[in-house]
């Protein structure tokens, strides 16, 4: 009998092993936090919502983003949701809560359930939390549409994260019913020197607007660009041009300055 051994497997293995111990660990001490980056709608400057993002810094591993562990997810969107009650209560005004579920949370059986759990126990408004989804979820998959379902039927928002650089299937875009489409960074980082990006950008807003999705457009960080995304008739923007993600005791405080403003 012979037995291969891969190194790049077990060092996998390891690293996998590694980050998910971490976890745990980042879990019971909270080192692990959320930062809420704004999203902008650039017609009223008014805030439209906030993306949850988390952060983890681990001694020997970085900077890691660990959306990939469920524990971790269910506690991510639980946080969030908890926090946008407690400031809607300081607000007043609407905003919407996004954050990402990676594909494969989106298919765990404990993902609806824990989704309608979060809404029940925190308040939260079912339309006022956004579940934001990669391409590759929307697809005409049957276990797919079934959670798509699902979801709609609990009345959460979905959006469709990093659109536009995935398997963008059009196909399912006429079965499933989706709320926001993100225009990925990529996009936003060409879109003043390439013709061909501004005109592919202008084509996925029309394609919004048609659809009646809501257009987030991702990592605009300059004012030229901004521009340009007005003019071609974009509705909600999100990037450092107005705001890096921002600490929870921070976000008040944020509020306040663009209640200020407008
Ligand atoms: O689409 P996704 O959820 O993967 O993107 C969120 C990430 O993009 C976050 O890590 C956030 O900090 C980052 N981000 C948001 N706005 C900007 C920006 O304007 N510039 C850059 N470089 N990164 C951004
Ligand atoms: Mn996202």
């Amino acid at each position: 009998q012979y037995a291969f051994y891969q190194v790049e497997l077990s060092r996998r293995a390891e690293y996998r092993f590694k980050m998910e111990q971490g976890l745990r660990e980042a879990i019971e001490k909270e080192e692990l936090t959320l930062v809420y980056q704004p999203q902008i709608d650039v017609h009223t400057n008014e805030i439209f919502g906030f993306e949850a993002l988390a952060r983890w810094n681990h001694t020997s591993l970085g900077a890691i983003s660990p959306i990939e562990f469920i524990p971790i997810i269910e506690r991510i969107v639980f946080t969030a949701c908890k926090q946008a009650v407690a400031w809607k209560k300081f607000n007043k005004s609407a905003f919407k809560m996004s954050v990402n579920i990676s594909p494969k949370y989106f298919l765990d059986k404990e993902m609806v359930p824990l989704i309608k759990e979060t809404i029940d126990v925190t308040g939260i408004l079912a339309s006022d939390l956004v579940l934001e989804v990669t391409e590759s979820v929307v697809q005409t998959d049957t276990r797919n549409l079934s959670v798509f379902q699902s979801l709609k039927e609990l009345g959460v928002s979905i959006a469709i994260d990093d659109f536009g650089i995935g398997y963008s299937s059009f196909a399912s875009l006429k079965h499933l019913t989706v709320d926001h489409l993100k225009i990925d960074k990529y996009f936003i980082d060409e879109i003043l020197t390439d013709l061909k990006v501004r005109f592919l950008v202008k084509s996925m807003i029309e394609l919004g607007q048609h659809m009646e999705y809501g257009i987030v457009v991702e990592g605009v960080e300059t004012k030229e660009q901004l521009v340009v995304l007005e003019e071609l008739g974009c509705e909600i923007v999100q990037g450092y041009f107005f705001s890096k993600p921002i600490e929870s005791e921070n976000v008040l405080e944020y509020f306040s300055k663009i209640k200020e403003e407008n």
